[in-house]
């Protein structure tokens, strides 16, 4: 079975998205100047991440916040040196202290049990059978992801990223433009993200991401994916995307590798399946500039 759905997730989403404001400040393939949401999510994973702390942990955090907010002015007023001249001796009160153990732990069971749901996804390449979380990440409701139809290696090196489609005998590494070379050549692509050569991966398909490095340890991240993977040397890490979307999505090294780990973004180009096959027929003749210019002919 290779169906999916997410008219389901595409609901709850659009409900959620209605009170939160979170949501409504976040904006599309990269983080904006003063944004405090999330980015925009184009995967069932990262709606799953997104429900799962706008509708729960956000909750949590505020009441906890509110609560302890609330001790410290009762403390203060009604415990300060005039208000309480003389303090109490007490040292010890065993309720107390456990329903100060007990609580905590009660609330972190109720974070871990649908975390423990999200990693699992995350860490779960799809087979088409399994189901996903998705946006339904506290109803029963599951979304359906069909099998990888494409492999990707991602190697990160210091600094920049190179990226292999073991299916298809295409590679190239993808290095981030300056100031000079994006204002000349990709005048609309934010700074400090575009890069001279994009991962192009079709939409509406399951990717699989095999993650690894040459010589440090970098991360692979892209936020919109809701995907961040260590990227270890000798070791190849596994992770999947379902990009339902198509446009540009930054993400950069998320591990401190060195001294431009702050200059190796990564930039994904999602577009239609058709303008894929016919970039991926020409990249894999070796014409890496024709196949983008097919890319750019297209939009
Ligand atoms: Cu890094």
């Amino acid at each position: 079975m290779t169906g999916f759905s997410f008219r389901l997730a595409k609901a709850s989403l659009a409900a959620l998205a209605a009170f939160s404001p979170a949501a409504a400040m976040a904006q599309d393939g990269f983080a904006a100047p003063g944004q405090i949401g999330l980015q925009t999510s184009v995967t069932p994973i990262m709606d799953s991440i997104t429900v799962f702390h706008d509708n729960l942990l956000m909750w949590i955090i505020t009441a906890i916040t509110l609560f302890v907010l609330a001790l410290l002015i009762w403390v203060i007023v009604r415990y300060n040196h005039r208000a309480n001249p003389t303090p109490s001796k007490t040292t010890h009160n065993t309720l107390v202290e456990i329903v100060w153990t007990v609580v905590p732990i009660l609330i972190l069971i109720v974070i871990a049990i649908p975390s423990f749901g999200v990693l699992a996804d995350q860490e779960t390449i799809p087979d088409g059978e399994r189901g996903y979380l998705g946006a339904n990440i506290f109803s029963s409701g599951e979304v359906a992801v069909p099998a990888p139809e494409l492999t990707i290696k991602a190697t990160g090196y210091q600094w920049y990223w190179g990226y292999e489609y073991m299916d298809d005998g295409v590679n190239f590494a993808s290095i981030m433009l300056n100031d000079e070379e994006r204002a000349s050549e990709k005048p609309d692509e934010p700074r400090l993200l575009a890069v001279d050569q994009e991962l192009v991966v079709p939409v509406d398909t399951t990717v699989r991401v095999l993650v690894t490095a040459g010589d440090v340890i970098h991360a692979f991240a892209v936020p919109s994916f809701g995907i961040k993977v260590d990227a270890v040397p000798g070791r190849n890490n596994e992770t999947w995307f379902y990009a339902r979307e198509t446009g540009m999505y930054y993400g950069q090294c998320s591990e401190l590798c060195g001294k431009d780990h702050a200059f190796m973004p990564i930039a994904v180009r999602v577009v239609t399946q058709e303008q894929y096959d016919a970039w991926i027929a020409q990249a894999g003749e070796g014409d890496l500039a024709g196949a983008n210019a097919l890319l750019a002919q297209a939009e």
